[in-house]
């Protein structure tokens, strides 16, 4: 209850920051609009019962999200709530397992950032260099100076890869777990 009546307050908050607040969200930058709509995210992913809609893939638990788009700081948060991390997929065969599931054309973040180090790509969850990446070619190009964190994204009919994306932009996200809590 206490969670629905948040839930619907922070909605509220965020139609009526929404007028006022345009400019501050096209630009990306990380304002009072996007800590509320971050905010929103985090309460909806506890609403829909999180943690129990993890798949198992291999030794690992995957959350792929695909019904709203968050920048990668609110997945981050989002993943957490959820008893996971943003995922960082280690091998061919876990990355295979997860791109199965990919809806063509989407976007999805991943939890790893050159945030730390400008070209050195980091696991979020360990703050160790990720040792897989699978790059799109020319990747990482970090485009105009602001490109710090990973998504999964594939272009036409190739494969999915990862590329270097501004942080603010939004996307769908994959979460993992080591162990899934089902208890909500
Ligand atoms: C867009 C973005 C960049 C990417 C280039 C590749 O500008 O997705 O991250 O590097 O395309 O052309
Ligand atoms: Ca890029």
């Amino acid at each position: 209850m206490f969670k629905l009546v948040s839930l619907l307050l922070c909605m509220w908050i965020a139609v009526h920051l929404q007028g006022s607040l345009t400019s501050d969200s096209v630009s990306g930058n990380s304002g009072r609009l996007d800590r509320v709509e971050n905010q929103m995210a985090v309460l909806q992913s506890q609403q829909s019962g999180g943690s129990g809609n993890f798949l198992n893939i291999g030794s690992k638990y995957f959350y792929i999200e695909e019904n709203q788009k968050v920048n990668w700081h609110s997945a981050l948060n989002i993943c957490t709530n959820m008893g996971g991390h943003l995922a960082d997929p280690e091998n061919q065969q876990e990355l295979n397992s997860i791109l199965q599931r990919l809806i063509r054309g989407r976007h999805y973040w991943l939890g790893i950032s050159d945030l730390a180090n400008e070209g050195l790509f980091r696991a979020q969850n360990t703050g160790r260099r990720a040792t897989f990446l699978k790059w799109v070619y020319g990747e990482p190009n970090n485009y105009g100076n602001y490109e710090h964190c990973v998504e999964l994204k594939s272009q036409q009919n190739r494969p999915f890869l990862m590329n270097d994306a501004p942080c603010w932009l939004n996307s769908y996200f994959i979460c993992e777990t080591g162990a899934p809590n089902n208890d909500e």
